[in-house]
């Protein structure tokens, strides 16, 4: 049952301790001053869970978002990712906040025909050789292709190169553009549901790497999956009882990679337990150079200037927790956690999230939400400690075998989102969205599947409903568990297979009616 504004309750006198509160946009989008400028490079989300699809049980799935609040009609230079960003999903094996094991995705862009304006200069098909990854959509003029690089212990020098130049899944125009056959370029209007064509040429964007244990890589538009009632956030956490998930009709950049645990093994693991974030980092900013003129590359015709790094490049964004960035840091430290690893976060972050009273001031989050709970701590908030920053020890929850590192003497104070892979994964449709919280302790903040509630279920642990077992005597467990934001679910089916997350939004049929299916 949907929960009730404190307003409404109190009016129908009902308990008062049911409310509504609505946080951020998705759950890092535009998090920091900086990062704000430069959405190319913006993470936007974080999954880590065991596979679900039948037969997929012994791999971890790990999902990073980019390039937040894609209107889906965004032609003709629809959204992608940035040639000169290096994107990477990072793993740590051993609890010391330094990853052990990196996949590094680096894109490239080819234009077919520079003459035209066009995305796609027809409809667009499969390749020609499906087999062949880096084989390209035919009538696709704008192509982009990456490189996936498997990094292990010992930092950014060298990496085994699994895939070369692979296509990634297109955009999706609309039905002239996305069809099972050719519909021609005339006047004819066209309809209809392109949903099984999508996703026929989606999936051909799902790339096999048999050398590595079957693992699986796709980049690609989403829908966004962040389902959030976004608008009441920033109205200083104004409630509302309409559950208008704000990021409804939008679409967000996708990489995902399918990793086979056997690797994460490989790569030092011997407890079953991770910790995983994502980085983009710049290697250049680009800036057209008119003095350059036109070129001899029809790809490149002005210079590219403004170099700032030849490597790997200069970190500007990264993300784990949902949310923690965008809701628990201060503005001041908002930039620094994104240009840091996990491994810099107890000296820079860690006292904001334990002590945010003492260490931010009286404008807090969980001063606000003491609006509506009157029982939320906002010192030594060492629930909020174990929740994002280390994982939990085994018997904090009651029957979860734990998700904190038991690899090193003391595992590092980091936001990484900690997955314990050895708890099986629930069947997809078997899941609760509110995972721990609710006994699914295959669920967030256990590694985080695309469905989980994680919005409902931070309010709940902001709201304090773990600090009784860690301690505390404030007892704000009912009252916290009744917080939500009134948005249950996603606009779209998430899939029951490999990447998870629900088809794109089409341009030419698309709505942000921010109601709830
Ligand atoms: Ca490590
Ligand atoms: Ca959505
Ligand atoms: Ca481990
Ligand atoms: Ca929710």
């Amino acid at each position: 049952m949907k929960s009730l504004p404190i307003f409404l309750a109190a009016a129908l006198g009902l308990p008062t301790g049911v409310m509504v509160v609505a946080p951020a946009s998705a759950s890092s989008h535009r998090d920091s001053p900086f990062i704000s400028e430069d959405p190319a490079a913006d993470n936007t989300d974080v999954y880590a869970f065991v596979s679900t699809e039948p037969g997929r049980s012994e791999y971890v799935t790990v999902i990073a978002n980019y390039v937040p609040l894609q209107e889906p009609a965004n032609g003709p230079n629809f959204y992608r990712l940035s040639d000169f960003v290096t994107y990477q999903i990072n793993i740590d094996v051993d609890g010391d906040g330094f990853a052990d094991l990196t996949y590094r995705f680096q894109f490239k862009t080819r234009i077919v025909d520079p003459g035209t304006y066009l995305y796609n200069t027809n409809t667009i098909l499969p390749p020609p050789n499906p087999a062949d990854p880096t084989s390209q959509y035919l009538n696709l003029n704008q192509q982009q292709s990456y490189t996936l690089t498997e990094i292990g212990r010992g930092g950014p020098g060298g990496g085994r190169v699994l895939l070369a130049d692979v296509r990634t899944a297109p955009n999706r125009p609309g039905p002239k553009s996305i069809n099972i056959a050719p519909v021609g370029r005339g006047g004819t209007a066209v309809r209809g549901d392109t949903s099984a064509a999508y996703q026929n040429l989606a999936q051909m964007a799902v790339h096999t790497v048999p050398n590595s244990g079957d693992l699986r890589a796709f980049v690609g538009p989403r829908d966004e999956g962040f389902y959030v009632g976004l608008g009441t956030a920033f109205d200083l956490i104004n409630p509302s009882a309409a559950g208008a998930d704000g990021t409804s009709g939008f679409n967000v950049s996708t990489l995902a990679v399918e990793i086979p645990k056997s690797r994460l093994r490989a790569a030092g693991d011997t407890d079953g337990i991770i910790g995983v974030w994502a980085t983009a980092s710049r290697t250049r900013h680009p800036v057209c150079n008119s003095q350059s003129g036109v070129g001899p590359d029809p790809n490149r015709p002005c210079d590219v200037a403004g170099v700032m790094n030849n490597g790997v490049g200069t970190q500007v964004s990264r993300l784990a927790n949902p949310l923690f960035n965008e809701f628990l840091d201060p503005i001041k430290a908002k930039d620094l956690y994104n240009a840091t690893a996990p491994n810099q976060d107890f000296k820079n972050i860690y006292p904001y999230i334990l002590n945010p009273a003492t260490e931010q001031g009286p404008n807090t989050l969980v001063q606000q939400l003491r609006e509506f709970t009157r029982c939320t701590d906002t010192t030594n908030r060492r629930d909020q400690v174990a929740s994002f920053m280390l994982g939990y020890p085994a018997g904090v929850v009651r029957g979860f075998p734990g998700n904190r590192e038991t690899q090193t003497a003391s595992p590092a104070t980091a936001d990484m989102l900690r997955l314990n892979y050895n708890i099986p994964p629930k069947p997809f449709g078997a899941q609760d969205p509110m995972g721990v919280l609710n006994g699914d302790f295959a669920g967030f903040p256990n590694g985080r599947r695309v469905a989980d509630d994680s919005v409902d279920i931070l309010l709940r642990l902001w709201g304090g409903e773990l600090q009784t077992t860690f301690g505390s005597s404030v007892d704000c467990a009912l009252a916290a568990s009744r917080l939500t934001d009134n948005v249950p679910a996603n606009d779209v089916p998430f899939l029951p297979v490999f990447p998870y997350l629900g088809l794109p939004h089409e341009g030419f049929n698309h709505t942000h009616t921010h109601n709830q299916p």
